[in-house]
């Protein structure tokens, strides 16, 4: 008798389900945001910064992968951990690369202020955008509403005309993430000629750049200059929401310009979203470290911390938000502070 049931080979293969690997990198940025949690308002950002390294580095190898660290904290002799070029995961399964905030926004940790976040992302190996050549980068994004009708290279005005119209409202009506920066003094007065509005965030791009391509957040478009690495991270977060972001390098100084050219990249390039990481195989996950415009911090009470988290995957396009609960007493590896 046949099993009708039971379904052949030929229909499993390629349709299957299969496994969502964010689903357990979220416990190393829960573990990471818990543990940097405890250093919020202490004025210390290394103290943060260095409590969500050694909690995130010791949950991530429990993570079934074979990983890479390609964005992670610098060169080994400055950071003896989550070093660029460490391997990282449990070792099994297809090679990946592997990028790692562990706080974005050190500094907003140490002053208790909004929007620090704790960041992992995952892609196939080979799939990620060397960060190493130059610092800073200029950055464009925005939502798939308007994502086919920016240009970084179009004046500021143009763009969020352009938003406008693509969500039917007008210039006025747009608001734009900006870092507060001296270095941006000329898009702020572009943007502010434009008619739209400004929110200003003092760290912390990566949450910019998701809340300017999540739908309900209230801004529209991310503009200016951040890190690389966030732009890299924030590339991943992208492919998994949609929107695009449109970015190009921006030596800060003459020396790195000549080293960014020695090393072969052409400057006016403009590198968007699959150029920042290509494939479609790309896991994204972010835990709230203090209380933001798109997750909540960490909260402590006696027994139990809550954490908030963003689990993204690319190839199903599923956003989930995680509320967890955790049991201190048994966690005291990432409740200490150490
Ligand atoms: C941004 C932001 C980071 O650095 O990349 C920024 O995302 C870069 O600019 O949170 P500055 O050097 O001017 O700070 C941070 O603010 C800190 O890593
Ligand atoms: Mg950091
Ligand atoms: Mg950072």
């Amino acid at each position: 008798m046949t099993d009708h049931h039971l379904p052949s080979q030929l229909e499993v293969s390629p349709e299957a389900p299969d496994r969502n690997l964010a689903l357990e990198l979220v416990r190393v940025t829960e573990a990471g945001a818990m543990a940097s949690g405890r250093w919020v308002g202490r004025g210390d950002k290394n103290g943060a910064d260095g409590a969500a390294v050694r909690a995130m580095r010791a949950l991530i190898h429990t993570v079934s992968m074979n990983g890479v660290v390609v964005i992670g904290e610098g060169e080994k002799d400055n950071a003896p951990m989550l070093y660029n070029g460490e391997r990282v995961g449990d070792g099994t399964g297809p090679e990946c690369d592997v990028a790692v905030d562990p706080v974005d926004g050190t500094t907003l940790t140490a002053k208790g202020m909004a929007n620090a976040v704790s960041v992992l992302a995952v892609a196939d190996r080979g799939s990620m955008f060397d960060p190493s050549a130059v610092f800073y980068m200029d950055k464009l994004v925005t939502g798939p509403e308007a994502a086919d009708f920016v240009d970084i290279n179009a004046p500021v005005a143009v763009n969020i005309r352009r938003i406008a119209k693509a969500k039917r409202s007008s210039p006025e009506d747009v608001t734009v993430v900006v870092l507060d920066r001296p270095r941006h003094d000329g898009i702020v007065k572009e943007i502010r000629e434009a008619g739209a509005r400004i929110k200003f965030i003092s760290d912390g791009d990566v949450a910019g750049a998701i809340m300017a391509a999540r739908e309900g957040t209230g801004v529209d478009l991310l503009l200016g200059i951040g890190g690389t690495p966030e732009g890299i991270i924030a590339a991943c977060a992208i492919k998994c929401l949609g929107g695009t972001i449109q970015t190009k390098l921006w030596p800060k100084d003459d020396a790195e310009r000549q080293r960014a050219l020695d090393a072969g990249h052409d400057l006016d390039r403009v590198l968007c979203t699959d150029d920042l990481v290509s494939g479609d195989n790309v896991f994204f996950v972010a835990t709230g470290i203090t209380d933001g415009d798109l997750l909540r911090g960490v909260r402590y009470r006696a027994e139990t911390a809550t954490t908030q988290s963003l689990v993204m995957r690319s190839k199903s396009g599923t956003i989930r938000q995680i509320d967890s609960v955790h049991r201190l007493s048994k966690l005291r590896a990432y409740s200490a502070i150490d």
